[in-house]
C-alpha cells in the first residue's frame, strides 16, 4: 500500500473532511470568514494534516479533484450558515494552473447557490512565480465575478511586487512566522508594518496568521493589521450537528 493508492481510494469513499478556522476582525473581533482547512480520516493511520499529504496529491495530479471535492463541501456548508460569513479556501498552484479551474469554481458556486462574494480563494505566492500567464487569467476571471482573492503565507516567497500589484490580490496574510516572532524579534515587527503599508497602498487589507496571544493582538492592531487568524480565536474545528464549534 502507498500513500498513493489509498489516496484514490479515499477520494472514493469519501475520507476527506473540512476543519473549520476563524478569520476575525481584529478590531471588533467579528468573525469575517473560515478558512477551510482538509483534512483525511485515514482508515488506519487516524487524521491526518494536509502537511502529510498534499505534496504528494500535487505531485500525482489527485489535488485536483481533492480540491474541487474541498471547495464543494465548503461551499455547500457556509450556503447553509446562519450568519453571512466568507469561506476562505486554498487552492494549490497545480489547480490554478489549469485552465478549467475558473468554470469549475463557478459550476460549484451554481450548484450549492453560496454568492461568489462570500467566496474567498487563497492562493501563494509560487502559483503566480511563473511563465504562464493562466493563474493570474483564472484570477482576474474570478475576481471581476466578486470573489475574494487572498496571498498566503505572504513574506515566505518569491512575489514579484509589479505581479502583486497588476493582479490587485483583495487581502494579504502575513505568515505566521513573523507573527510568532513580533514580540522577540524587532525585525518581525518591521517586517509585518512594512506589509500592512505596502497592503494599505495596494488598496488590499492585511491578515494576520497564527495569532495566539493578546500581546500579538495588540501589537497587530497597533499595526494597523485588519483581520486576524489563529489559537488565540479558535483552532480549526470540524462542522458538526449544524454549528460551527470553535474555542
Ligand atoms: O491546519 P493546517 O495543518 O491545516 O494546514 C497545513 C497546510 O495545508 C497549510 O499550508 C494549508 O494552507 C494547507 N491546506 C489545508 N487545506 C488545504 C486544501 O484544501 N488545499 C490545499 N491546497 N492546501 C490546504
Ligand atoms: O499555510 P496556511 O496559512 O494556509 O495554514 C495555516 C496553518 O497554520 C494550518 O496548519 C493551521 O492549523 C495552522 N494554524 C492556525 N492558527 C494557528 C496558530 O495560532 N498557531 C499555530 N502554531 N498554527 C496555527
Ligand atoms: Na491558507
Ligand atoms: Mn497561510
Amino acid at each position: 500500500r502507498t500513500l498513493e493508492h489509498d489516496m484514490a481510494l479515499a477520494l472514493v469513499n469519501k475520507e476527506f473532511v473540512v476543519y473549520y478556522q476563524p478569520i476575525v476582525d481584529s478590531f471588533s473581533q467579528e468573525i469575517y470568514s473560515y478558512e477551510a482547512l482538509i483534512r483525511w480520516i485515514h482508515p488506519l493511520k487516524g487524521l491526518l494534516s494536509p502537511d502529510s499529504f498534499i505534496p504528494v496529491a500535487e505531485k500525482t495530479g489527485m489535488i485536483n479533484e481533492m480540491g474541487k471535492l474541498v471547495l464543494e463541501m465548503a461551499c455547500r456548508e457556509a450556503a447553509s450558515w446562519v450568519i453571512p460569513a466568507k469561506i476562505s479556501v486554498n487552492v494549490s498552484p497545480v489547480q490554478l494552473s489549469s485552465k478549467a479551474f475558473a468554470g469549475i469554481v463557478l459550476s460549484i458556486l451554481n450548484e450549492t447557490g453560496l454568492p461568489a462574494e462570500r467566496l474567498e480563494l487563497e492562493v501563494t505566492e509560487s502559483s503566480l512565480f511563473t511563465e504562464s500567464n493562466t493563474p493570474m487569467n483564472t484570477l482576474n476571471t474570478l475576481r471581476a465575478l466578486g470573489v475574494n482573492i487572498s496571498i498566503d503565507d505572504f513574506g515566505t516567497g518569491y512575489s514579484s511586487l509589479s505581479r502583486l500589484s497588476r493582479l490587485a490580490f483583495d487581502k494579504i496574510k502575513i505568515d505566521k512566522s513573523f507573527v510568532q516572532s513580533i514580540s522577540t524579534q524587532e525585525d518581525a515587527l518591521n517586517i509585518i508594518r512594512l506589509i500592512t503599508g505596502m497592503a494599505k497602498s495596494l488598496n488590499m487589507k492585511a491578515v494576520a496568521e497564527g495569532v495566539e496571544t493578546q500581546e500579538q493582538l495588540e501589537s497587530l492592531k497597533l499595526l494597523g493589521c485588519d483581520f486576524t487568524q489563529g489559537y488565540l480565536f479558535g483552532k480549526p474545528q470540524p462542522y458538526i450537528d449544524g454549528k460551527i464549534r470553535y474555542g
